[in-house]
């Protein structure tokens, strides 16, 4: 197979052995972000769609997932990074009752590439962590992350949780992963929260959004 096609394949199989030397391939050809935009979360899309369609089982899913970690945290040290930092804190956590970590974890890389300072709390952060965390650290914006269907109704408990604690305008909120939709966010929550939420459909749009609210 040539290059790309084995490095998606790679994901899909969950196949370990000899990534770093395809990986060093890749580098020597294009960035390492374009590398897991463009080829490796293709993968993992379709690990989503056989997944969803029953072509593919539990335990392998968890595999592609290893070897998608696997190879961003190979590929993060030749990222670009814009020295200096400081531009902000976000506190960022996979919300209550879900494991997915790989999307919060690459928007962890792209903000700290670019300046800001991520307190990453990890999956299935109750409310109370959440916002434990974003007091103690003094944190700028707190970021949610779900994939679960689930997790859009725990954001929304979460946001009508700030809103009674009275600290909605205090935190600006970032919410990101599959099931959320732009809509459900910036209409039907934004109405509801009473400080400012925003969605991000990927990694790059929540960096734009966090310039945009630490502006
Ligand atoms: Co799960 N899973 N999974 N899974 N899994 C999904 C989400 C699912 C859509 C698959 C499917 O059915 N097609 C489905 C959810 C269905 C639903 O809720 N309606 C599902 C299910 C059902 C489950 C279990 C319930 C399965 C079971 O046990 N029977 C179980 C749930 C466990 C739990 O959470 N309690 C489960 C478990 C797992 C694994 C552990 C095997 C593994 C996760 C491993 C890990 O993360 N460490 C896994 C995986 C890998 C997936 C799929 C296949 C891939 C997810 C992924 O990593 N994508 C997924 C299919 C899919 O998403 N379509 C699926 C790549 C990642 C980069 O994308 O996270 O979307 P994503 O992040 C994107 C954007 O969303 C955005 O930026 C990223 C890209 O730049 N973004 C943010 C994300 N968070 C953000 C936060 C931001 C900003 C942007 O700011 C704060």
């Amino acid at each position: 197979l040539p290059l790309w096609e084995r490095l998606k394949r790679r994901i899909i199989d969950g196949e370990k052995k000899g990534l770093e030397a395809d990986l060093d391939e890749a580098l020597a050809q294009r960035p390492a972000l374009e590398i897991i935009n463009d080829v490796l979360l293709d993968g993992m899309k379709t690990v989503g769609e056989l997944f969803g369609s029953g072509e593919m089982q539990l335990p392998f899913v968890l595999q592609s997932a290893e070897v998608m970690k696997s190879a961003v945290a190979y590929l993060e040290p030749h990222m670009d990074r814009v020295d200096g930092g400081g531009k902000g804190r976000i506190v960022l956590a996979t919300v209550k009752g879900d494991v997915h970590d790989i999307g919060k974890n690459l928007v962890d890389i792209i903000l700290s590439n670019n300046g800001y300072e991520v307190v990453n709390l990890g999956i299935k952060q109750p409310v109370s962590a959440i916002l434990e965390a974003a007091e103690d650290k003094k944190a700028d914006v707190i970021g949610m992350s779900g994939l679960l269907v689930k997790s859009t109704v725990i954001m929304k408990e979460n946001l009508e949780e700030m809103n009674s604690r009275g600290i909605a305008e205090r935190f600006p909120v970032l919410l990101g992963g599959a099931a959320l939709t732009r809509a459900y966010v910036e209409q039907d929550l934004a109405d509801l929260f009473q400080g400012e939420v925003r969605y991000a459909r990927d990694a790059f749009e929540g960096l734009r959004l966090m310039d945009a609210f630490m502006a």
